[in-house]
């Protein structure tokens, strides 16, 4: 009997044709305009051979516990019965939380796991450790850490995706759409929590049709969709803060500043335009000041200048520009150079924060509220950047400045990862490594072996997505969907919440956990308390039984789209910024108190720690771009055939340009190590015509895989760039990743070893010695 089934992932909603339990195939959401290239990839992988089928230990893990040898990723593992799994977790964490207290438990696991609302694994395992005393937990995220943090002193407090105009305005009212970093339309393939119909390149092609102007200011012309017949400024990575000084420099010399906004709605603009014209240090930041360090021209900048000051112009700065040290400040000059055009609150005008990076930027935020499962109390309070954890890990107890405070980094002894892979969104992975084999215990859950999953000493096999039932509902979407169950969990894998259930149950707090409700008893209450707040706004979803049966509901748009930042230019006295002035700062006291040199009191060109304008070029000259794939999530379902498709020769592709790629007598598909004193890892080259020159490019997300797992600087041979990037943080200020600041240099490699990403690890079927269980 042929079944139907929909369930829904980051990427999309999608129906799921089975017969007796067999997956046949994958039928996009019928009202999905746009479909993602990779929708079908977790139906193809859901029964994979790397399927972890039952719980498994490190050999020495399993003979000497936390006394094991700190040989994480070396060795082979043992199955074990599920008894024996939990028994060793719960014997760990009642250890460490008596010995240690729990300020020794890590639980800040980073990561986009699954979409739903239940069973989201990180959020369940917070769950789970609040109750059991608390965790040490992250800050901040990998995306846009940098933006997260400034923000709140220059326009206050608001969440990073709401930074933006939104689409439906920029396409009515924009005349120019100046783009740093592009707005490649493959990142809006996904939304964090779950995408029901991908709109964003109908956006695009409306504001094409309506005459507007792009300009994409990028290293790589792909950036923007070939269709928008965009002006490409290939600009030297990580100058865009020097640039758009140069074009702030322009403006105000030819008294083209916006005076009136400027004294209305912002503080410290002369304390600004003293450094930008170089009253302070003697150095003018002018066009041709700009242009030396960007390496584009100074006409181009001055007329872009005066293009921008003549327009309704819209600056969108892409979240990978902050990825990048200093990161800070091209966000902060962001919004400096749009106070100075002065069309801040204006439809249409200003800046955006991001418009293309997922599927949701630009559209409105609904006042619908999401189903949620309650995360708990967490009793201990250290937050440590989410970047640094290799610092905390390597250097405990000792301080780390961090947004105008001193952190002491913790002493982690237990680390409890779920639903994210550290071996893909950590940088400098030789000295993550090196921290990931201290802690005495890592215990993970995983659906594969990912490279998470082999770094482990106790692995779970966790369920995917379609071995369970749930509720998609995001923030910007109007649809309640329902995720069924489409086959039974695959081997002996088990859903993260009811792995947590059983072990809070072992620890004697059952009860608090559950709250006596299993899944489909969470998912029912969960839909009617966010039903009962829905309807006092004035909507009426269907009871859980009906929503349920019909598989989704659309909820009617009551809402118009809000003019970004609209209302504080109406009244800026009665709506003012949560900012220490109610305005925006384009100095900031309170950042200038921290005294911090790697972010001033005003947005500032600084030097990056590499870049091709440097000494540290002679060695490394080739500044190495990670960007998001366009044929997966990050690292999920590298090893479906979709990403596997796109492999040159096995290994991830490398893009260089023609000139840089002859000056080393490469050709398309050679095999080339890539490398810098960080590490070395091994690509395919793909000659293009759309980088600048002096960079290279690929996509982040291939499986770690190291010729010598555990080892400190084992060459990795897929193509994994977080070998050779930093792991220091964007400042004092942030801590935020710097992922897109990194020299590396490229040759031909003679010899490579062949990929075992996606090979099964060892594992012994040997019997385990005899376990001692609850003797201490
Ligand atoms: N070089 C470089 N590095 C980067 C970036 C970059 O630009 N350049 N970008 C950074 C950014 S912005 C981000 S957001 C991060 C992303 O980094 P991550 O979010 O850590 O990456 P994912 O590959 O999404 O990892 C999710 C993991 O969870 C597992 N998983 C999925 N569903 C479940 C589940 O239900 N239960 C359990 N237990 N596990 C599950 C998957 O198999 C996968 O291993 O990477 C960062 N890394
Ligand atoms: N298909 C797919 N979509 C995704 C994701 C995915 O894994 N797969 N991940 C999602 C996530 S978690 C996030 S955070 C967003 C990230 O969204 P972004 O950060 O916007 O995306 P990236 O692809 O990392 O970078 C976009 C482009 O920025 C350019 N760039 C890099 N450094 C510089 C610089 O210094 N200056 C300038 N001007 N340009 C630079 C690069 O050429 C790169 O192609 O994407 C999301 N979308
Ligand atoms: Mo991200």
């Amino acid at each position: 009997m042929k079944k139907m089934t929909q369930t829904a992932s980051h990427w999309g909603v999608f129906n799921v044709e089975t017969a007796n339990g067999e997956i046949l195939g994958t039928t996009p959401f019928s009202r999905d305009p746009r479909p993602a290239s990779y929708v079908g990839s977790l139906p193809e992988t859901v029964r994979h051979e790397l399927r972890i089928e039952r719980p498994h230990v490190r050999e020495s893990y399993l003979r000497h516990r936390e006394k094991a040898p700190r040989n994480r990723g070396g060795e082979a593992f043992v199955p074990v019965s599920w008894e024996v799994a939990l028994d060793l977790i719960e014997d760990e964490l009642r250890r460490v939380k008596d010995r240690y207290g729990n300020e020794a438990i890590y639980g800040g696991s980073y990561g986009w796991a699954s979409a739903g609302r239940l069973h989201h694994s990180p959020s369940v395992l917070k769950r789970f450790l609040g109750l059991h005393g608390g965790y040490v937990d992250k800050a901040g995220n990998h995306s846009f850490g940098a933006a997260a943090h400034i923000m709140p002193y220059v326009i206050g407090d608001r969440d990073v995706p709401s930074q933006s105009v939104p689409f439906s305005e920029m396409i009515e009212h924009t005349k120019l759409f100046i783009m740093f970093g592009g707005t490649a339309l493959k990142n809006s393939q996904i939304d964090a929590g779950g995408t029901v119909l991908h709109t964003v390149d109908a956006c695009f092609a409306a504001a094409k049709a309506r005459g507007i102007r792009f300009v994409n200011i990028s290293p790589s012309r792909d950036d923007a969709a070939a269709s928008l017949g965009a002006e490409w400024l290939p600009i030297r990575p990580n100058t865009d803060t020097a640039f758009m000084l140069g074009l702030a420099h322009t403006i105000v010399a030819e008294d083209r500043h916006d005076r009136a906004f400027l004294a209305r709605y912002c503080v410290g603009f002369e304390r600004f335009e003293n450094y930008l014209l170089g009253r302070t240090d003697g150095v003018p930041k002018d066009a041709s000041w700009a242009a030396a360090l960007t390496g584009i021209s100074a006409s181009t900048i001055a007329d872009l200048a005066r293009r921008m000051a003549e327009t309704r112009t819209l600056i969108n700065t892409s979240w990978s520009v902050q990825r990048a040290d200093h990161g800070e400040q091209p966000v902060w000059m962001t919004v400096t150079l749009a106070a100075i055009l002065g069309k801040i609150g204006l439809p249409g005008g200003g800046f955006s924060l991001g418009l293309g990076a997922t599927n949701s930027i630009g559209m409105t935020c609904l006042d619908i509220p999401r189903p949620k499962l309650p995360l708990g109390p967490n009793p201990i309070r250290t937050h440590v950047p989410v970047g640094r954890v290799a610092e905390m890990l390597l250097n405990p107890g000792t301080e780390l400045q961090y947004n105008g405070k001193a952190l002491k980094l913790p002493d982690i002894k237990l680390i409890y990862s779920v639903g994210g892979n550290p071996f893909h969104h950590n940088a400098n992975l030789n000295r993550f490594v090196e921290a990931w084999q201290r802690p005495d215990t890592i215990i993970v859950h995983e659906p594969w072996w990912t490279p998470p999953a082999r770094f482990a000493d106790i692995v779970l096999p966790a369920t995917t997505t379609m071995e369970r039932n749930d509720i998609l509902a995001t923030e910007r979407t109007s649809f309640y969907i329902a995720m069924h169950k489409v086959i039974e969990p695959v081997g002996q894998s088990r859903n993260d919440f009811d792995v947590f259930a059983e072990l809070s149950a072992r620890l004697g707090f059952h009860d608090a956990y559950t709250c006596g409700r299993n899944e489909m008893g969470w998912l029912r209450h969960m839909y009617e308390e966010a039903r009962k707040i829905a309807q006092e706004r004035g909507y009426s979803p269907p009871p859980f039984d009906t929503f349920w049966a019909e598989g989704s509901y659309e909820f009617p748009s009551l809402q118009q789209d809000e003019t970004f930042l609209g209302a504080f230019r109406s009244d800026p006295e009665t709506n003012r910024l949560d900012t220490q002035s109610g305005k925006i700062e384009l100095t900031s006291a309170l950042i200038e108190s921290f005294n911090y040199d790697d972010c001033p009191a005003h947005a500032t060109w600084i030097e990056p720690a590499e870049w091709l304008g440097s000494g540290k070029a002679d060695k490394y000259p080739i500044h190495l771009l990670s960007h998001q794939p366009s044929v997966r999530l990050h690292s999920q379902l590298d090893m479906s055939p979709v990403s596997r498709a796109s492999k040159l020769n096995g290994r991830e592709p490398i893009s260089l340009s023609y000139e840089d790629a002859s000056a080393r007598g490469l050709t398309e598909g050679d095999l080339v190590r890539v490398y810098n004193d960080r590490g070395a890892f091994i690509a395919a080259v793909k000659i293009v015509d759309s980088l600048r020159p002096g960079v290279a490019q690929m996509a982040t997300g291939a499986w770690y895989d190291p010729s010598e797992p555990g080892k400190v600087g084992s060459l990795e041979k897929h193509g994994n760039p977080n070998v050779v990037t930093d792991d220091r943080g964007t400042s004092q200020l942030a801590q935020g990743s710097i992922a897109q600041t990194v020299l590396v240099e490229i040759e031909k490699c003679m010899v490579a070893p062949p990929v075992t990403a996606f090979d099964l690890p060892t594992i012994t079927e040997l019997p385990p010695p005899p376990l001692d269980i609850g003797s201490r």
